[in-house]
């Protein structure tokens, strides 16, 4: 199979990218991965650097945008004889930015996703696996969201994710599009842009500064670590039936307190490192999804969070050649979200 994986240099999709060359996903055994990736703030080579010599591996630096190119990689990838599909993860991903300034959210997550159905409907052929969000179910305040309760999203961004949602399935029911759309809780790991909740405290407690917590601190997310998103997302691809949504959820629900307290005790601070901040505007107070659909599907979580964390928190004590360069960009460049970055 020759997977076509956008957003491929980014935290989630890069994942899925050394896990499929290592052939440590079921059913993509083999496969062969072409990434198009724009190289936003958010994304980086160096999330690569372990496969990039792979001779299944190759790296288009590119705009979902860019309409000719997504209908030369799309018809290249579903013209292999082994079959191809698109594995979308490109997008403008941290709810903050989108709230600060939402038109890049559009226009990649909407606009992007609309190009890139466009291209696989013009190819004739191939899968469309779009990475979607439980954000998009809004706020859930008890149990977890089904795939059949209708989106409310409530950020611009969860709005932007949504909208691709719809998009792909209405190509779906209007073209007969062989799309398939996952929605993931939080995501935690290793090589996660340090903007986010854990590589943005652990990288700041680590550095020996204070972190700000939203409002009372008391907002509940649901944790999963990448590498069981990437496995949920590949059996979604190989198993999911056309036209389906699957939520893929880690099961550890921890309020941002919480979090934070595991946080501390794992980098060595104390609660004097934590700042209360005023709150996030609309701030989703739970977000939690029912996995039971995807687990029908031989779906279960594998990494105990515990273990998870301790392991996340001792990349990014060992990684500092990773991020630092990083944040020291996003000190330079605070508002800087789609630009290109040279390698
Ligand atoms: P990320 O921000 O780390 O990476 C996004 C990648 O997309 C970057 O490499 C960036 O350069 C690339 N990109 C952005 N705009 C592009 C464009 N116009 N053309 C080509 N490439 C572009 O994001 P992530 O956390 O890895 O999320 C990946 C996907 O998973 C997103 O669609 C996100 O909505 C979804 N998701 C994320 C989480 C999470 O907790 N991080 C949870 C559920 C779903
Ligand atoms: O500095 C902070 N302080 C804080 O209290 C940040 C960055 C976050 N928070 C709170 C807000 C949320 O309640 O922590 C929680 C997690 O925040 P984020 O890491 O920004 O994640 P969230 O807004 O929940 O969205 C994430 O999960 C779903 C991802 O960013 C999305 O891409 C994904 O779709």
């Amino acid at each position: 199979m020759h997977i076509l994986v956008t957003g491929g240099a980014g935290f989630i999709g890069s994942c899925f990218t050394r896990m499929a060359l290592a052939d440590a996903l079921p059913g993509l055994e083999g496969a062969r991965i072409t990434v198009l990736d724009a190289l936003t703030y958010a994304g980086t080579t160096t999330n690569l650097t372990t496969v990039l010599g792979s001779p299944r591996l190759r790296f288009v630096e590119g705009d979902v945008l860019d309409r000719h190119l997504a209908d030369d990689l799309v018809r290249e990838v579903v013209g292999d004889p082994a079959g191809g599909a698109v594995v979308h993860f490109a997008a403008e991903s941290h709810v903050d930015r989108s709230i600060a300034d939402a038109g890049a959210f559009v226009r990649t997550n909407v606009l992007g996703t609309q190009t890139l159905l466009d291209a696989v409907l013009r190819a004739g052929r191939g899968r469309f696996l779009h990475v979607s969000t439980d954000e998009v179910y809004g706020p859930v305040d008890v149990g977890g969201a089904a795939e059949t309760d209708p989106p409310a999203p409530t950020s611009p961004y969860a709005a932007s994710k949504a909208a691709a949602d719809l998009l792909a399935l209405a190509s779906f029911k209007t073209h007969g599009t062989d799309v398939v759309v996952t929605r993931g809780s939080n995501t935690y790991g290793p090589h996660q842009f340090p903007e986010k909740l854990v590589p943005l405290f652990v990288t700041t407690l680590l550095d020996g500064g204070t972190v700000p917590l939203y409002g009372d601190g008391l907002n509940v997310r649901s944790w999963l670590h990448v590498e069981d998103h990437c496995r949920g997302i590949a059996l979604a691809l190989t198993q999911g039936r056309a036209g389906e949504v699957y939520n893929i959820g880690g099961g550890t629900e921890l309020t941002n307190t919480d979090l934070t307290d595991r946080l501390l005790a794992a980098t060595g601070r104390s609660r004097s490192a934590v700042v209360p901040v005023e709150d996030r505007k609309g701030h989703d107070r739970r977000y939690a999804v029912d996995i039971a659909k995807i687990a029908r599907l031989g779906y279960a979580p594998q990494v105990p969070f515990e273990q998870g964390l301790a392991s996340t928190v001792e990349w990014y004590r060992t990684r500092r050649d990773w991020w630092e360069p990083l944040t020291r960009r996003a000190v330079a460049e605070p508002a800087r979200t789609a630009s290109r970055r040279s390698r």
